[in-house]
């Protein structure tokens, strides 16, 4: 681990803020990497029992700082291609329509500190994921009220936070093209409140995006603009950060909706340092969720023999909707010895999990295969 002060001879932005990078071959995490770890929490894989995830159990991904905010004072402002520009406050959008919608929402990240090699970020293992219930105004009705202008193609969203990557400053922006911004389905909310409640600070208190089906990066947090642009959104989140690339210099393409990925709910109890799993022998049942972004989960397979023999999972009924996660489950029966449990999901457009990671530079959308080492003793 690199113990250097980190400030060292720092005189610029460039100093402190390093280009991204891949580990080297036998390079392991580094302080820098679990204080993102330690900020950034994910789902602990038992709550994958709950439909909707638990206040405080979903996972967190904040690039800065949680801004201080007031919801007294806020106002989201929306402006640039449109007739009517808008400032409205907490109390005009509660007295718009409100729709509820629940949203499995996963970390584009998800997966990465599993690759080899290993792109250098937030190392997520497998548990960049949660479920909630969003409430707040669809975004289509804000943008018929601003009136779009014709020649409006991206609609960019800017967060009250505020840092720099890669050496470059800025506030967290991100952009949906105008089509995915006002579709019928998935239906794009601007959300105020996370399971009845006002958003919590470190989930976008006051207001946040929640583009069902998008990975987590589209949910701007915090949101306080709404711009409408009569040319692509250029910004640093959009076109450098999360790209689908081999290379430094592969323009890559962008990364968009989840790919289908199930997890299993970890059976037995664990070891409390190696998280190794301990089961009796005898019938045993397999549990956990899955989910696509993309279309719909049309199966689950389970493996009890480390992915040499499949078999299909009971699926729930989609009561949470289209773009919530489904439970399943398997019976297994447990024999002595060591075990590796897994289990992958399918999609309505035939997209599976695969055994071997799917590599890029970023380390995004590594839906890999989970695996569970168990010990029947
Ligand atoms: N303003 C702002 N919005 C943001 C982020 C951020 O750092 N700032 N992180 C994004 C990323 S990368 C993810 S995965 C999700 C995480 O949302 P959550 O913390 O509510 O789970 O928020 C997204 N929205
Ligand atoms: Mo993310």
């Amino acid at each position: 681990m690199d113990s250097r002060s980190p400030v060292g001879e720092a005189r610029s932005l460039a100093d402190v803020s390093a280009p991204g990078r891949v580990a080297g071959p036998e390079e392991g995490i580094s302080h820098e990497e679990l204080a993102l770890a330690a900020r950034n929490h994910g789902l602990p894989l038992e709550a994958l029992r709950y439909d909707v995830t638990p206040p405080g159990l979903h996972y967190v991904l904040v690039h800065y700082d949680i801004p201080l905010t007031d919801a007294d004072t806020w106002t989201l402002t929306v402006g640039g291609r449109v007739r009517t520009p808008l400032t409205l406050d907490l109390a005009a959008l509660r007295s718009l329509p409100s729709v509820t919608h629940r949203v499995t929402m996963e970390c584009a990240g998800n997966g990465r500190a599993r690759l080899t090699p290993r792109p250098v970020s937030q190392p997520w293992l497998v548990e960049a994921v949660g479920t909630a219930d969003w409430t707040g105004v669809p975004l289509r009705t804000l943008l018929a009220e601003a009136g779009v202008e014709p020649d409006a193609v991206d609609t960019v969203f800017t967060g009250a936070d505020h840092g720099v990557e890669r050496g470059v400053e800025q506030d967290y922006q991100r952009a949906l093209p105008l089509a995915d911004a006002t579709a019928e389905a998935p239906e794009v909310l601007v959300a105020y409140a996370m399971n009845g409640a006002p958003l919590p600070p470190q989930h976008g208190h006051p207001l946040r995006l929640v583009a069902p089906g998008w990975y987590g990066m589209a949910h701007v947090k915090w949101l306080r603009d709404i711009t409408l642009t009569a040319t692509p959104f250029t910004g640093f989140q959009q076109t450098v950060a999360y790209r689908y690339r081999q290379s430094a210099d592969d323009p890559g393409a962008p990364v968009t909706r989840i790919a289908p990925r199930a997890l299993m709910i970890p059976p037995g109890f664990p070891d409390f340092m190696s998280r190794t799993r301990v089961v009796r022998p005898g019938p045993l049942r397999l549990e956990g969720r899955a989910w696509s972004g993309r279309a719909p989960v049309t199966g689950v397979e389970v493996s009890t023999d480390d992915g040499d023999s499949w078999a299909g999972a009971e699926l729930s009924p989609p009561d949470g909707g289209v773009w919530s996660w489904r439970h399943w489950h398997v019976t297994w029966t447990a024999t002595p010895g060591p075990h590796t449990l897994t289990a992958r999901a399918t999609d309505a457009e035939g997209a599976s999990q695969p055994l071997a990671q799917p590599w890029n530079r970023g380390g995004f959308g590594n839906n890999l295969v989970q695996r569970v080492p168990v010990v029947c003793l």
